[in-house]
């Protein structure tokens, strides 16, 4: 027989020797491992923030880091960090947090704002960074339309852009409007009206704006209320002119 043999026939021997139960009364005295662990944990909450926090609901207006944001919190804007905790979870988003997300403030420290909880979303608008390690970063939660801002000028009106956040909405499930904003600038009306028949033979609002002439403010005003917004589009199109001008509050992205 081989040495490597004779070892595993020595240790198992396919009977059980010398084992002696104890009394079982013993077991009752050892404290069980789970309610030991949640007297641990009464024990020691007075010393943790979990323990003692004052949850109160807002809303993120600004993101301006991984770190801190304004938010809105009974009618008022307010800065407050991000809660340690969160930063944990964060996996394939580079982004705790977005522009829209409703969250619970620890206001016990007041006015130390710490968001402690993210409301899970309804929906999101999300764009990919670039690089190898490609991950999510979340532009605006919880929206309602995206206004997708072209002009027919400066810069000139580019489909394909319009049909990039066409997808964009629809994957999102988000209500798109389509503004070709400048239109003070057009010296062909006809011109103008054929480039936009097709996304209006599709059912979606098309609103022709100028801010110069003030055309279009107005119906952009009905279309904004009690909506929550976002506008996207080429830089320059007129996205903080048109949200000025309607004097609205907006997610411009
Ligand atoms: N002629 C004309 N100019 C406009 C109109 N709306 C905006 N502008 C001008 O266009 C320029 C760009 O407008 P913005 O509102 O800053 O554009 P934006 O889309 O916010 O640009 P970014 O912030 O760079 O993305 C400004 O000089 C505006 O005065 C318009 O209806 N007609
Ligand atoms: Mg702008």
């Amino acid at each position: 027989m081989k040495q490597k043999d004779k070892k595993r026939s020595k240790r198992y021997t396919g009977r059980l020797k010398n084992i002696s139960l104890p009394d079982l009364d013993v077991l009752d005295e050892l404290p069980v491992t789970a309610d030991f662990k949640i007297a641990r944990t009464a024990d020691k909450r007075h010393l943790s923030r979990k323990g003692t926090m004052d949850l109160k609901k807002g809303r993120i207006i600004e993101v301006m880091s991984n770190y801190q944001c304004t938010v809105l919190l009974d009618g008022e804007n307010v800065l407050a960090s991000i809660g340690g905790r969160l930063k944990q979870f964060k996996s394939q988003s580079s982004t705790i947090v977005a522009v829209g997300d409703f969250v619970e403030l620890d206001i016990t420290h007041k006015p130390d704002y710490r968001i402690e909880v993210v409301m899970p979303r309804k929906n999101s608008l999300i764009r990919y960074s670039s690089g190898s390690f490609q991950k999510e970063i979340a532009l605006a939660a919880n929206v309602d339309q995206l206004v997708i801002t072209s002009s027919w000028r400066m810069p000139n009106f580019k489909p394909g852009l319009i049909d990039r956040y066409l997808i964009l909405a629809a994957k999102h499930k988000i209500r798109p409007i389509l503004i070709v904003n400048k239109i003070d600038l057009c010296e062909d009306y006809d011109e103008l009206e054929e480039a936009v028949a097709y996304y209006k033979e599709s059912g979606i609002t098309v609103i022709l704006s100028s801010v110069v002439s003030g055309e279009g403010i107005e119906e952009l005003k009905s279309e904004l209320k009690y909506q929550d917004t976002v506008f996207s589009g080429h830089s320059g199109a007129g996205k903080s002119s048109l949200i000025a001008g309607t004097g609205i509050g907006a997610f411009d992205s």
